[in-house]
């Protein structure tokens, strides 16, 4: 017997994510049922986002970049990932434009989401990125950059702030803009790692 709840993507969120995405209604639909497989209840929690994470850098600490990245991702902020939220953040780490990607980084840094970003904000996610990567690796790191406090005050540098400054969402994606270097200092590669890694399993 068919079961009727088997395609229950309402049409307002699948023409929402066919407009801001590149995924086709077939795919949204295959996807769609993966996902409420694997999450019954339809809904990712903070904690279930972090323990993908945790199995995915066993090696790792990534628990406090699982939280600010679930953060940028949780748009309506009600502590969990619904599918479009899901998708949205699918779109953005693996194929999204350039500049939807910069707007993501913002919001990621933006930590208490109020429009502008400090330098305390910075030093907090550079920390969490940090966690990330393997004290061996850090040794490789160059001088100016192998702690956070270092890096973040590499990227502070960058945008020419004065300590108690804070960086604009305007600021934030011109200067990136302007200078590709900072891109490499202000992000860490792995999310879309992830996202690509859920990807594969999702088909
Ligand atoms: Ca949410
Ligand atoms: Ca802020």
């Amino acid at each position: 017997m068919g079961n009727s709840k088997s395609c229950a993507l309402s049409k307002e969120v699948l023409e929402e994510l066919k407009l801001n995405t590149r995924y086709t209604k077939e795919q949204l639909h295959t996807w769609y049922q993966t996902f409420l497989r694997e999450c019954p209840t339809g809904r990712i929690s903070q904690q279930q986002f972090e323990s993908i994470y945790a199995s995915f850098f066993p090696d790792a600490d990534p628990k406090a970049y699982a939280q600010h990245v679930f953060r940028s991702f949780d748009q309506n902020s009600d502590g969990t990932l619904d599918f479009k939220e899901y998708i949205v953040a699918l779109h953005l780490t693996s194929s999204g434009k350039t500049m939807e990607k910069l707007e993501w980084a913002f919001a990621l840094y933006d930590l208490d989401g109020n429009g502008s970003i400090t330098k305390n904000e910075i030093q907090e996610i550079v920390r969490s990125i940090f966690n990330m990567i393997s004290k061996e690796a850090q040794k490789n790191l160059p001088q100016d950059e192998n702690t956070p406090e270092k890096r973040a005050d590499k990227i502070w540098d960058f945008f020419g702030k004065k300590e108690n400054d804070k960086i604009t969402e305007g600021e934030f994606i011109q200067g990136i803009m302007d200078n590709k270097n900072i891109l490499r200092l202000i992000q860490f590669d792995e999310p879309q790692k992830v996202q690509e890694r859920l990807k594969e399993k999702k088909h």
